[in-house]
């Protein structure tokens, strides 16, 4: 039988990590015939309560989970990893200013780009959920020169997601009839949900909505989605997101289905004007392990406008932690 991959969750003892681990253990994330060998990485506050999901994670017998490494060094934790998920990050405080938020999260971001630099597998693959996620994919793949910046991606899977629920309810289609779906911009209340391309039986979706709907329902909806879910839930979410985290992997190791794309956080590189090298929210299609933005979509006057505002938030974060010494 195949050899135990590594997978690395970092923030492990954090809500999102509780509702991921079970399920990449289980199978769900790298399929039914891939033993996993995880890593829990934490920082010390958080061991005690990673080795008490540890446990939890030995009481389910799961026979695809190989073993378990609970640890706070990350060099440890990415020695040989071909799966990191980047989760644990610095929640904004009160009072705190973008700024110390961009620059505590350097204090994360970077020494983890640098032990995943030094000891990853040559086939990793890292997917940045922690905010901000696409601002800390750009600060941790700057320190991990050797691997290719393309191996790390940022997630919007949710935010894409969000968008399916609310366009399937709307048209009152099963959520398997939305397709095409994309998520541009920022992991932010700037994010860009398009309708103009996602398709619901062969048809544009914005021909089959109000355009008051489309600009003053279901944007504002999907952008503070979280917000609303702290709102109800008294806390962020945390399920959904594990299952974005692993459908985005899923999606990266086997692929996208034939006609349709998915979105997700990628370097650019130039594509719709995006500039080259920020991460930013695209449709994309994933083939042999590899994202590719989808090409050649006719962008309107609307969707420019809205993909523009997104994106310059994303250059503003870019400028503000290369002026921390953090590029
Ligand atoms: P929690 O606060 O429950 O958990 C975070 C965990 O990370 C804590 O256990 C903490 O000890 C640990 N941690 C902090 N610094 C660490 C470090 N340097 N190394 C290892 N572990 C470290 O947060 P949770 O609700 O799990 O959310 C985690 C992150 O996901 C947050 O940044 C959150 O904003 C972000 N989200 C991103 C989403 C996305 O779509 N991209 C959606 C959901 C979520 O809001």
């Amino acid at each position: 039988s195949q050899a135990p991959v590594k997978v690395t969750v970092t923030g492990a003892a954090g809500q999102i990590g509780y509702a991921l681990l079970f399920r990449i253990a289980s199978g769900q994330m790298l399929g039914p015939d891939t033993p996993v060998a995880l890593s829990m990485l934490e920082i010390p506050q958080g061991l005690k309560a990673a080795e008490g999901t540890a446990m939890e994670l030995q009481d389910c017998a799961f026979p695809l989970l190989d073993s378990i490494q609970i640890t706070d060094d990350a060099t440890q934790a990415f020695d040989g990893t071909s799966v990191a998920l980047l989760v644990g990050a610095r929640p904004r405080g009160p009072g705190m200013e973008r700024g110390d938020l961009l620059s505590a999260n350097g204090g994360i971001f970077k020494p983890q780009g640098q032990a995943l630099n030094a000891g990853a597998a040559d086939d990793v693959r890292v997917l940045v959920v922690g905010n901000p996620a696409n601002t800390n994919a750009l600060i941790a793949s700057s320190f991990a020169p050797d691997i290719p910046t393309t191996r790390f991606s940022a997630m919007t899977r949710l935010d894409h997601f969000r968008a399916v629920g609310q366009v399937a309810e709307k048209l009152g289609v099963p959520v398997s009839d939305v397709h095409k779906i994309t998520i541009w911009g920022n992991h932010s209340a700037t994010q860009y949900p398009d309708l103009f391309h996602a398709e619901v039986g062969g048809r544009s979706v914005a021909d089959q909505v109000e355009q008051e709907w489309l600009e003053g329902t279901f944007i504002p909806t999907v952008a503070k989605r979280g917000a609303a879910i702290i709102d109800a839930r008294g806390a962020s979410s945390a399920a959904s997101a594990a299952n974005a985290a692993i459908m985005h992997v899923n999606t990266w190791v086997h692929g996208t289905p034939e006609g349709d794309w998915t979105s997700a956080a990628v370097p650019s590189d130039g594509s719709y004007g995006v500039p080259e090298g920020i991460f930013s929210s695209f449709p994309v299609t994933a083939s042999g392990g590899e994202w590719s933005i989808v090409q050649g979509l006719e962008i309107d006057d609307f969707s420019r406008g809205r993909i523009d505002a997104s994106v310059k938030e994303l250059t503003e974060e870019r400028d503000a932690v290369k002026a921390l010494g953090l590029l």
